[in-house]
């Protein structure tokens, strides 16, 4: 599915998961999303214990982790942003903080947060890397089961 990694098959019955997708180029993080929730289904995560938020941009989605893990609703989050590098230094500015704030919600709130966000050059790397086969979603999915089991153990 993905470059360089490999999963072991999981059960994911009875876990928790949350899913926080931005809104801003929705076309991409729409498909992730639901890549995401196809590995955690194909784990046997069930349907009813799936959180799914929805954020205006990648800035906002350290907030809805963190929402997500004050009020205990999960047992792991998986993070859904697409930033696409534009004319201004908000790319930069935003893509610092979202995977510096992510790394912080994973040291200090014992709750695994999976860095789901595509940092790319152009819509065409979002596009690849969103889509089919190579759709990241899945991937992050599996990641979130995985660390939420080593959580438990
Ligand atoms: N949010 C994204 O999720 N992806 C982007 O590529 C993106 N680019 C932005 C570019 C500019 C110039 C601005 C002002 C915002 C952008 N945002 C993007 C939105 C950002 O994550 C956040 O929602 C807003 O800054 C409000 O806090």
């Amino acid at each position: 599915m993905t470059k360089g990694i490999t999963f072991e098959p999981v059960n994911g019955e009875g876990l928790r998961i949350g899913i926080v997708k931005a809104r801003w180029n929705s076309q991409y993080t729409d498909p992730i999303a639901q890549g995401v929730l196809q590995a955690l289904y194909d784990s046997g995560v069930l349907a009813k214990d799936v959180v799914e938020l929805e954020v205006p941009g990648a800035y906002e989605v350290m907030y809805g982790a963190k929402h997500l893990i004050d009020t205990n609703q999960v047992d792991a989050i998986v993070c859904i942003g697409v930033l696409i590098k534009g004319e201004s230094l908000h790319f930069e500015y935003i893509s610092e903080a979202v995977s510096l704030g992510i790394k912080d919600l994973n040291i200090i709130s014992g709750v695994p947060v999976v860095f789901g966000i595509l940092t790319c050059l152009n819509e065409a790397q979002a596009e690849a890397r969103s889509q089919g086969e190579s759709n990241h979603g899945y991937p992050w999915g599996q990641t979130a089961i995985e660390m939420a089991l080593l959580c438990k153990s």
